[in-house]
């Protein structure tokens, strides 16, 4: 089916159509086609067309056709089984197409753009020389996989991309039969395809697992851990590492230089001839070829690499964008048996192809919607400073006064703000790659020698870290500041980066110091605390996104720990929230005003300690507390129900009217990407699901009903 018939057949959960992202779609569409009918040497780098070859598609070459398609090989790929038909002639021009494609969708989504565009060539051959499903690929973090979702069944929803209801950002199980391993957070791919070759032969099946993992995500211990392991093993794996000298931002570290040296030290002219020997030698030969080629690439030039030194066949560096050189090599490594891995180290350029990518300094990582011919991304509004950039400001200005602070990030530059700080005090930044295990441990020594450090790292990545937190920090009670950004729902990017965990996890390790920020200027005061706290570990958790739109402090006060603040007076009903539904919460006790129950809003500022005080009276003068946070059961709702049940609140003993206690937490499953209102409405978490619950709490289930769908 062609994509405009496919989009024509096909509307979201019967959606009206003038609103559905499909509408959107066929709209893209006809920018997709004009961009890629017209040449325009302005936006696809020249690069590309002169290696795709792509100019037949102008459709004056085309006169007989009254509407011919700008994609017609990639209309003919719905699965890889159709890609697998055409010549090896025309992967060029499906490349260029697939490539075009993906610029387009992501122009009308937003998402992930440079490395999907970096790995357009690798995504064409490796699934025109392997079967896949049958043959396991997998994609680390996941965020490069938009071709692969565009050549594996998935053309026709791609421009539902992130957007509620459609694909997701990453790879998916649920999605797809050749999505073999769900993935979002790095690094995980060569443990996982280890996994799967060693069932494979466990099996006695002879398919093959291919892990594609970019260089930044080779810089972090798990992938060291499954390469240690999987040298020593005797199990066919094929590992490409994708080496486009890229993480988010620059790559750090030892690793990134080595790479850097290998690829430098070995010339790609000496592989194509290698490819060229090994096209000579095949099909006989295969096995003296590979191990000819393998003997060419590493023996020679600079002696044996990192990765044969941990018992992997290595081979490269190659030209990832260069089908000549990708698919001899890719078939000749799936023809042969080394007798355990196999290493492919694949060049590429992140954001190829497409000049203003090409061009950014991010290379257009992760974008908003954009305008295809310009590159110009779209820039939502902003009422307010993000929670973001206020955290990296008042960071700095108390870095200003004190020179023990220290800020450490794992490859999230820019994501948490320390960008900014790296700017004024370069000296005191940490980039320590994608490594949140070593970030805290490496906090952890800072502190034991009288600096602060603040490890900035979001709360979805902070749990690769648990155990860093337990035994290297909490238990030494080490005074080491966790900044924990993206707390809560995220959105787009789905249930991997939900930050719904931390408060549990972070809340059960004895020693810990927890606050979250109802709002902007909370967070300064928060960041001032930290600063000022020095006798164990402390936390402090926000949000995504923009702030509230409250005044900033210029500096922030120094927080009461453990010590709430009430906001609102009232006599029968007690909201007690933590972190930013504060506002919900107020909205809702102006609803529940017209209901007739005057209500009493705090804010807990602390989930550890808890504000036994605060709690205590709440308890004592409401028929109904209610807790509410952006965060999973076993968090400070379980804490304060704790804390109830052993002052014995939930007894009855001494009350006038028994309390009745509820807790609003995020529901028991993974909720998959949307717009962070809708998902926090769906969680039954906003100011109406507040009401509601008071309203049934007090036998008012009629009331509550309406209430939901006032
Ligand atoms: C554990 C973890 N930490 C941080 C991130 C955020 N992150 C997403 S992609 C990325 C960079 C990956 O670089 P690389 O593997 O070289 O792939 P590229 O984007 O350059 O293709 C980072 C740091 C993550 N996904 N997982």
């Amino acid at each position: 089916m062609d994509l405009e018939r496919s989009i024509r057949s096909w509307s979201p959960l019967g959606t009206n159509r003038a609103q559905s992202p499909l509408k959107q779609a066929s709209l893209s569409r006809a920018r997709a086609l004009t961009l890629i009918g017209t040449p325009r040497p302005v936006v696809l780098a020249s690069a590309t067309l002169s290696e795709g070859q792509v100019e037949p598609l102008d459709p004056a070459q085309s006169p007989k056709l009254s509407n011919p398609s700008k994609t017609p090989l990639l209309d003919k790929i719905s699965t890889p089984d159709d890609l697998r038909k055409l010549p090896e002639g025309e992967l060029k021009q499906v490349a260029a197409e697939l490539r075009a494609e993906t610029i387009d969708a992501v122009s009308v989504t937003g998402g992930h753009l440079g490395a999907g565009l970096g790995v357009v060539e690798l995504t064409v051959a490796i699934h025109h020389v392997f079967n896949t499903p049958a043959d396991r690929l997998i994609w680390d973090v996941g965020h490069q996989a938009y071709p692969h979702k565009i050549l594996t069944g998935r053309r026709d929803r791609i421009r539902t991309l992130r957007q509620g209801g459609g694909l997701s950002g990453f790879t998916k199980r649920s999605e797809s039969p050749y999505d073999p391993f769900g993935a979002a957070h790095s690094s995980t791919s060569i443990s996982a395809g280890l996994g799967m070759a060693v069932a494979r032969d466990l099996d006695g099946r002879k398919n093959h697992v291919i892990a594609v993992i970019g260089d930044g995500a080779m810089s972090a211990g798990m992938a060291f851990e499954a390469m240690n392991n999987a040298g020593a093993m005797h199990s066919r794996l094929i590992v490409i590492l994708n080496d486009n000298d890229m993480s988010i931002a620059p790559p750090v570290g030892a690793m990134s230089a080595y790479l850097a040296k290998l690829s430098a030290t070995r010339t790609y002219l000496k592989l194509r001839d290698i490819g060229k020997q090994l096209t000579r030698q095949l099909p006989e030969k295969i096995d003296r070829a590979i191990t000819r080629a393998v003997e060419h690439a590493r023996g020679y030039v600079t002696g044996g690499t990192l990765f044969e030194e941990l018992g992997f066949y290595y081979v490269g560096p190659i030209d990832g964008h260069n089908l000549d050189q990708l698919l001899p090599v890719l078939k000749n490594v799936r023809d042969t048996d080394v007798g355990g891995p196999v290493l492919i180290h694949v060049i590429t350029q992140k954001g190829k192809g497409y000049e203003p990518a090409e061009s950014a300094d991010d290379k257009y990582h992760g974008v908003n919607t954009f305008d295809v011919v310009t590159g110009t991304q779209s820039k939502p509004k902003a009422n307010a400073p993000s929670y973001t950039r206020v955290f990296a400001d008042a960071l700095i200005k108390a870095a200003r006064e004190d020179d023990k602070i220290v800020a450490v990030t794992a490859a999230m530059p820019t994501g948490t703000g320390l960008d900014f700080f790296g700017q004024e005090f370069p000296k005191r930044t940490f980039d320590v790659g994608i490594a949140e295990q070593h970030a805290v441990t490496f906090a952890a020594g800072l502190a034991t020698e009288g600096y602060k450090p603040f490890c900035a790292i979001y709360s979805t990545f902070l749990q690769r870290a648990y155990d860093q937190v337990m035994h290297d920090v909490s238990l030494q009670k080490l005074p080491v500041r966790f900044a924990i950004d993206r707390a809560g729902l995220v959105g787009a990017d789905g249930a991997t980066h939900a930050g719904s965990f931390d408060v549990a996890y972070l809340g059960v390790l004895p020693e810990m110091t927890i606050m979250a920020a109802a709002d902007e200027a909370e967070l300064v005061h928060m960041v001032a605390t930290a600063a000022a706290y020095n006798e164990g570990p402390i936390a402090f958790r926000y949000p995504r996104g923009e702030g509230v739109g409250v005044e900033l402090p210029t500096f922030g006060d120094i927080l009461e720990i453990g010590k709430g603040r009430i906001l609102r007076e009232g006599t029968s009903v007690a909201i007690l929230s933590l972190g930013t539904r504060l506002a919900e919460a107020l909205r809702a006790a102006d609803l529940l005003g017209a209901y007739g129950l005057s209500t009493t809003v705090a804010d807990a500022r602390f989930a550890k300690p808890l504000d036994r005080n605060l709690i205590r009276q709440l308890a004592a003068h409401h028929e109904v507390l209610i807790t509410i946070e952006e965060g999973s059961v076993g968090g400070f709702g379980s804490f304060v129900m704790q804390a109830l049940a052993e002052d014995g609140a939930l007894d009855g003993a001494g009350q006038r009217v028994p309390l009745k206690f509820r807790s609003m937490v995020l529901p028991d499953t993974y909720q998959d990407h949307d717009k962070p209102e809708r998902l926090y409405a769906q969680a039954g978490l906003d100011a109406k699901a507040i009401v509601a619950k008071v309203l049934s709490v007090l036998g008012r289930e009629e009331d509550a009903a309406k209430a939901l769908i006032a």
